[in-house]
């Protein structure tokens, strides 16, 4: 049932302006200035938010996504779209994905590294949001590209999980959430040859440096993309040689998330037998990855830096992979639920709302203002927000999509906001802000959508 009635009307036609800003025709920038480009797991929260206004807008996002795809199956994390008039650092010629015989052919050009696969959420989104008139040309739509998201997910399980250990190896802080401290100790223990002479656009863009990462980590960013063209973006080459690869459980979560939403959606599809398994066995697979990384002294569950060999615990919001995944240990769900709203995360009185903190505020990391050290995103809250829900959580769930929206009315579509006092951070007029919240207004205060 929708709520767009009153104050909740107002926020709906501003969140659909922001996507309609900020909409190139096929496909939507991440944000109007900072984020010029098409980016993997934005495009993804985008296609939900266009579900809401037009489906077949919403199929054309994903589909020009996977456009970039690449011939090992892995869907890049930027597809770079905009013009010179536009520039984004660092642009396609520091990647120089030619060196890889998998990238897509010239004029496409992308980076060489992935995103969470929010994708398949969104193909079950627009499926559930399609009117009937428009179901038999949305259907034909969402089998065509099917199979293209298998072919992501098998990426993911084979050449990101060597060791099919259910868990997702990452290669790069760009591979979702940048600055998060539970990159440091990798990062830290590379000696870092200069990457070369560069400079940094985003702190141009956004000049306050308590919002951003440091030249410190953009000297390591930019000297792993180099190591990572030396190899080729070879996997196999990767795994054997690159000095950063990290299990990570929150990129393992949406995986396990997505490969029950590609099984959700597998009738309708007309997804074969085949498919069905082998979807199954990395849902399984990853559940199972992901229960031994539960640490039941601390209810979270930790990263693994396969090069060390060491566990990555510390309190951030990657801890709640289980919850995230829907964890079917009812023992492991409920000391998330709990370890959730305890004073270290949603329950800290100092919250302006009772939201979860990109870092929980007792780790020595945690910095307030700095992107993935402390503030809220919005997308990261839709995500447990659809977990807890789909979990039958619901009360938990609904009072979290009400102090989500009363954050983004309060805050100009922000990037992610600063934990204490609300304050809209990063970007203003972020597209994937606007698109969650077009689904939470349209969505039941009890939760998500079963189907
Ligand atoms: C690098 C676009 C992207 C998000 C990432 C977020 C940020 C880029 C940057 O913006 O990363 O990919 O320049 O900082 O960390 O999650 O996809 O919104």
């Amino acid at each position: 049932m929708s709520v767009t009635a009153g104050p909740q009307a107002g926020l709906r036609d501003q969140a659909a302006a922001v996507l309609r800003g900020n909409d190139q025709g096929r496909w939507t920038k991440a944000a109007p200035r900072l984020y010029p480009h098409q980016w993997s797991w934005d495009s993804a929260f985008i296609a939900i938010g266009w579900a809401h206004l037009d489906v077949g807008r919403a199929m054309t996002e994903l589909e020009e996504l996977f456009a970039a795809q690449w011939a090992t199956g892995m869907v890049p994390h930027i597809v770079f779209r905009a013009g010179p008039d536009q520039p984004y650092f660092p642009g396609p010629e520091w990647w120089d994905t030619p060196v890889s015989a998998a990238a897509p052919a010239p004029p496409v050009q992308t980076t060489g590294i992935c995103q969470p696969p929010v994708h398949a959420l969104a193909l079950q989104r627009i499926w559930q949001l399609t009117p009937p008139e428009r179901q038999p040309e949305i259907r034909a739509r969402v089998r065509a590209l099917y199979p293209r998201l298998v072919h992501w997910h098998h990426y993911l399980a084979t050449e990101r999980d060597p060791e099919a250990s259910g868990l997702v190896t990452t290669y790069h802080p760009w591979e979702g959430t940048d600055n998060s401290p539970r990159w440091d100790r990798a990062l830290q223990r590379i000696t870092v040859a200069r990457p070369g002479p560069y400079t940094r656009l985003d702190t141009r863009t956004l000049p306050d440096p308590t919002q951003r990462p440091t030249n410190w980590d953009y000297d390591r960013y930019l000297w792993l993309v180099g190591q990572l063209r030396k190899y080729r973006y070879d996997d196999a080459l990767i795994h054997r040689e690159y000095p950063f690869l990290i299990k990570d459980v929150f990129f393992t979560a949406v995986f396990v998330a997505a490969n029950q939403a590609l099984l959700d959606l597998a009738d309708v599809a007309g997804a074969s037998g085949e498919d069905r398994d082998q979807l199954t066995g990395w849902l399984d697979r990853g559940r199972a990855g992901l229960g031994r990384r539960f640490d039941p002294r601390t209810s979270l569950c930790a990263d693994y830096d396969v090069r060390t060999g060491e566990d990555i615990s510390l309190q951030t919001f990657a801890g709640f992979a289980p919850l995230f995944a829907r964890t079917a240990d009812p023992g492991q769900r409920d000391a998330q639920l709990k370890r959730l709203d305890s004073a270290a995360f949603c329950g800290d009185p100092r919250l302006r709302w009772p939201l979860l903190p990109s870092t929980s505020p007792d780790e020595p990391a945690f910095q307030s203002r700095n992107y993935w050290r402390g503030p809220v995103w919005p997308v990261i809250s839709w995500l447990l927000w659809r977990s807890l829900g789909l979990l039958g959580c619901t009360a938990r769930a609904g009072a979290m999509r009400r102090d989500s929206l009363s954050q983004i009315a309060a805050g100009q579509f922000g990037e992610y906001f600063e934990p204490f006092t609300g304050e809209p951070l990063g970007s203003a007029q972020q597209s994937w802000t606007a698109a969650v919240t077009l689904d939470w207004l349209a969505a039941s205060p009890e939760g998500p959508e079963q189907r």
